[in-house]
């Protein structure tokens, strides 16, 4: 009787161990085909957010200058020896100071050509922008090509404590005319620039800075980002999470 007993409760452990490795052996097999398509349906890494829908989008993560998105570094004026771009702590890092007396310029152009000439283009970019009164972080779109800007608009933030600036402005064959000029630095964070066949409009965290006709001629650039100004401290403009596409 013991013995039968015994029998019959191996039997059901046995029953009971055989339903847990196969209820087991599904959970897995969920797991790992959730894993996979989370894998399989990004952009490679994985990484949020998604890059799908953006005409160039850039988080800056990979700690190289994707040489696919991105012509080579440009400098320009009386650069000191460490002013260039670099990626690296997870954040595009332009370093700019001037080590004579000619302004200095460091920046980074699209490979590719934006066009505003039909709907909307968007931009967006965090930025910090250092402590200075005389240099500041700007995003460009030149219709001229990477390395010249006689035909450009920009969007030029300077973090002073005594000169603030906020500007858009446009270079109409290399001279340059203020369209919105504020002595007010609204602080490091997202910036989106929205830009049509008529207009050009300026965010900051969401909220509406102000929107200019632009009267330009031409409808596409390349994009920049750019340190220009004259302090002779080597100074550090962080960009990241660019987001650039039609809306
Ligand atoms: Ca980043």
């Amino acid at each position: 009787m013991e013995a039968g007993m015994s029998r019959i409760t191996k039997l059901i452990m046995a029953v009971i161990n055989i339903t847990m490795v196969i209820y087991m052996f599904q959970m897995m097999q969920s797991v790992l085909g959730q894993v996979s398509e989370t894998i399989g349906g990004g952009d490679g890494g994985g990484a949020p957010p998604p890059e799908e829908g953006y005409l160039l989008y850039d988080d800056f993560n990979d700690n190289s200058i994707d040489s696919s998105k991105w012509d080579g570094v440009t400098k320009t004026g009386d650069y000191t020896a460490d002013s260039g771009v670099y990626e690296q702590n997870q954040q595009l890092e332009v370093k700019s100071g001037m080590s004579g007396t000619t302004q200095t310029r460091v920046w980074i152009a699209s490979q590719d050509r934006f066009s505003f000439a039909s709907g909307k283009l968007q931009i967006e970019v965090d930025l910090t922008v250092p402590s200075s009164d005389d240099q500041g972080s700007c995003v460009l779109l030149s219709n001229t090509g990477q390395n010249s800007f006689d035909d450009s608009i920009y969007i030029y933030i300077r973090n002073g404590s005594s000169s603030p600036l906020t500007q858009i402005s446009k270079k109409v064959g290399g001279s340059q005319q203020n369209l919105y000029e504020q002595s007010a630095f609204h602080g490091n964070g997202t910036y989106k620039i929205v830009i049509d066949s008529t207009n050009i409009s300026l965010y900051y965290e969401g909220t509406l800075i102000n929107t200019v006709a632009h009267g330009l001629s031409w409808t596409d650039g390349y994009l920049y980002l750019m340190a220009t100004g004259k302090d002779t401290s080597t100074l550090t403009h962080v960009f990241d999470n660019l987001r650039v596409k039609k809306v």
